[in-house]
């Protein structure tokens, strides 16, 4: 009788002593499994033990043992439920005490490439499979990159409408992507296949179509024979890849100090198609102009030591922000900008 009291004792103090010792979950479902397993915890020997035992004695141990079992029950169960209380705890001590459990739960969002790079990604793929490198250039241009080189010289009245903001009276926030092509040229000889996208600046007021920080893509191809049929075909290409085969294109002939013969390119109006007078996107012409291309000037060639009686080439500008409001359809440029999740979240990756 003394021996088996003795030993429900030692049981009861390594129990205390491993609960003790106990500081996570797992280790607490191992103090669990050695004492309460139903196959061969503690416990459970000790009420085969009983067994064994005379039947006078039986009644006694048993209830000793049958103590035993809901004492580490209960300890076992409060560890638990102190964990959940701690938890619960260090949440209300974080909201101050004041938490409002009906409140619904906070959607955790993930982020994603603003919809104007995403939208520049599609176009490098298009130009990438048709095997253009993708070169990259200054923003902080010099008046000779930005306009000299491409033939806009001191006070011509062209510099009118690129004009921009200067940092000293040679260093300027570039207001297009043209001047990459001249870093490019000096760079490499033809064959030459690249676009180059990137932000340009301008002096401007902001309004539906018109921003003074927008994107632009600059394409340049440099090589013998190349002619405008050459610039038709890539751009007719690239165009009904980027939106759809029946999109409506059209040439327009158009001036650049740094291409000749130009062309502007215009799309149809995506946002009323051509039907409301009064739309904001193309006044109601249907048509909205997204770029502007032409063969590289002769001189530009001879700017950069390349022989234009050897070498030809065409080049484009367009404008990405212009482009992505007319594949997207969105009447206003400026929602791109005015960071409103709401908006922007419309285009995240799926
Ligand atoms: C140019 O910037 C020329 N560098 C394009 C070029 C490149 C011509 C190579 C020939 C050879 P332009 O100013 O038209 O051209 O601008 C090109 C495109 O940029 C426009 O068609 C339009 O899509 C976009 N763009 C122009 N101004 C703005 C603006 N303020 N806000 C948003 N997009 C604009």
């Amino acid at each position: 009788m003394k021996d088996f009291k003795a030993k429900i004792e030692e049981h009861k103090k390594r129990f205390e002593k491993a609960l003790s010792r106990a500081k996570d979950e797992k280790s607490l479902q191992e103090v669990r499994n050695a004492f309460m397993s139903r196959k061969r915890g503690e416990l459970k020997l000790l009420f085969e033990e009983l067994k064994t035992l005379k039947p006078e004695e039986k009644a006694a141990f048993g209830q000793m043992v049958n103590d035993l079992k809901i004492h580490i029950q209960e300890k076992i169960r409060a560890r638990g439920e102190l964990k959940v209380i701690k938890k619960e705890s260090a949440v209300l001590k974080a909201s101050s005490g004041k938490i409002d459990l009906t409140l619904p739960g906070q959607k955790e969002y993930w982020g994603s490439p603003h919809p104007i790079s995403l939208f520049q990604q599609e176009i490098e793929n298009i130009f990438i499979a048709m095997g253009y490198f993708i070169e990259d250039g200054p923003e902080i241009e010099t008046d000779y990159y930005n306009f000299e080189a491409l033939n806009f010289p001191p006070y011509h009245p062209a510099r009118d409408d690129w004009d921009t903001l200067y940092i000293t009276d040679d260093l300027l926030l570039r207001t297009h992507t043209s001047p990459v092509q001249i870093r490019a040229m000096e760079k490499r000889k033809p064959p030459i296949r690249i676009i180059t996208p990137g932000k340009v600046y301008r002096r401007e007021t902001p309004d539906p179509t018109h921003l003074p920080m927008f994107y632009q893509v600059e394409g340049l191809v440099v090589d013998e024979g190349i002619t405008f049929a050459h610039l038709k075909g890539t751009l007719e290409h690239f165009l009904k890849t980027l939106f759809y085969e029946k999109i409506k294109i059209r040439f327009r002939p158009s001036f650049f100090p740094f291409t000749e013969p130009s062309a502007e390119i215009d799309i149809e109006c995506t946002v009323c198609g051509g039907k409301n007078e009064e739309c904001r996107v193309c006044g109601g012409s249907g048509w909205i102009e997204i770029l502007g291309s032409g063969m590289v000037d002769p001189q530009v060639l001879k700017n950069v030591n390349i022989d234009p009686e050897k070498y030809s080439g065409f080049a484009f500008g367009l404008g990405i922000d212009r482009t992505a409001m007319s594949a997207f359809q969105i009447p206003d440029m400026r929602f791109f900008y005015e960071n409103d999740l709401r908006f922007i979240r419309q285009f995240t990756l799926k």
